[in-house]
């Protein structure tokens, strides 16, 4: 097969992944069906799928196979998503587009959208722990569960998101910002990767690197997150741009300007990618698709 370029390969990686994606829905039926329909808009509204992909890719670096990752993949991205969808509403950043279409909310009403939300935070436990009860002979599946449950909660992407609120509008310290962009953002990341390897089989420090790699890749995303709110366009982005300002947020790119950022990530993705190079295994789309998120344009 000729050469594919790597911006390629993970269209097509992506482009599987909203097929298992959209296999992990419950159907359509009941009296409860409104829920099933808010669940799949916005899981299904084209997201770059980044945190099932470093999820999927860490498994493979450490010579994992089969199906028990699958489960996983499609939870933590149902995680990610209820995370967008409370984010958006009127009570938070109050947003009226994401990943290109309106927000939930905008669509389904306020109330239908935190049902939503919840029911895919829900829902991503059910599969996941079902997957524990299929999959006995995966050793490391039970502390996948765990990571699962940590990373997103309160010392995870909830506190980090706590504490956003709680100092918008107000200058942060460095080391709140730090907290605020390891826990919000960095934690679904360090738990994608951290749970590809769990569910490989890899061993306690190995685990350790990749929660260190995705630290780095969480902190350098949300950086660039930060820039492309300044710099693009809000139909490259799907999501309106300016949000930041106009939510009168302190970010690592309105403190130190956007060199400074744009330098910042650049140090991170050498450090993830010199950290990722030092593991048992190799994996060049792995490395590739870190080195490609600096130059990032959604
Ligand atoms: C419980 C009411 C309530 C709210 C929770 C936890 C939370 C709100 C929000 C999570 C924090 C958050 C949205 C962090 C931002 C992380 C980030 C950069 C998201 C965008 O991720 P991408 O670019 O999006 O991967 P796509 O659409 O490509 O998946």
């Amino acid at each position: 097969m000729a050469d594919i370029s790597v911006k390629e390969q993970i269209s097509e990686k992506a482009g599987r992944i909203d097929h298992l994606l959209e296999s992990f829905l419950p159907p359509e039926e009941g009296y409860e069906a409104t829920v099933y329909r808010t669940m799949k808009y916005s899981l299904m509204a084209g997201g770059k799928r980044l945190r099932p992909m470093l999820m999927y890719e860490t498994f493979r670096t450490f010579g994992g196979d089969g199906k028990v990752i699958e489960p996983f993949m499609a939870a933590i991205e149902m995680i990610h998503t209820y995370s967008l969808i409370h984010d958006d509403l009127p009570a938070l950043d109050n947003d009226d587009y994401r990943r290109g279409r309106l927000t939930s909310h905008k669509v389904f009403g306020e109330a239908q959208a935190i049902l939503a939300g919840d029911a895919l935070l829900n829902y991503a436990y059910e599969l996941a722990s079902k997957a524990v009860l299929d999959f006995p002979e995966c050793r490391g599946a039970s502390e996948a569960l765990y990571v699962l449950a940590r990373k997103p909660g309160v010392s995870g992407m909830i506190g980090g998101q706590v504490v956003d609120v709680e100092l918008t509008g107000r200058p942060v310290t460095a080391d709140q910002l730090a907290y605020i962009y390891r826990c919000k953002t960095g934690a679904l990341i360090e738990a994608s990767m951290m749970i590809g390897a769990l569910l490989a089989g890899a061993g306690d420090s190995e685990v350790k690197a990749c929660e260190s790699i995705g630290e780095s890749v969480g902190l350098a995303f949300q950086i660039q997150d930060d820039i492309l709110d300044i710099t693009s366009d809000s139909s490259v982005l799907g999501k309106p741009v300016g949000s930041d300002e106009k939510n009168d947020k302190y970010t690592y790119a309105t403190i130190h300007g956007l060199d400074a950022a744009k330098d910042r990530v650049r140090e991170l993705s050498r450090k993830a990618v010199s950290d990722l190079d030092a593991l048992r295994g190799s994996n060049p789309f792995l490395r590739e698709l870190i080195i490609s998120l600096v130059d990032r344009e959604k």
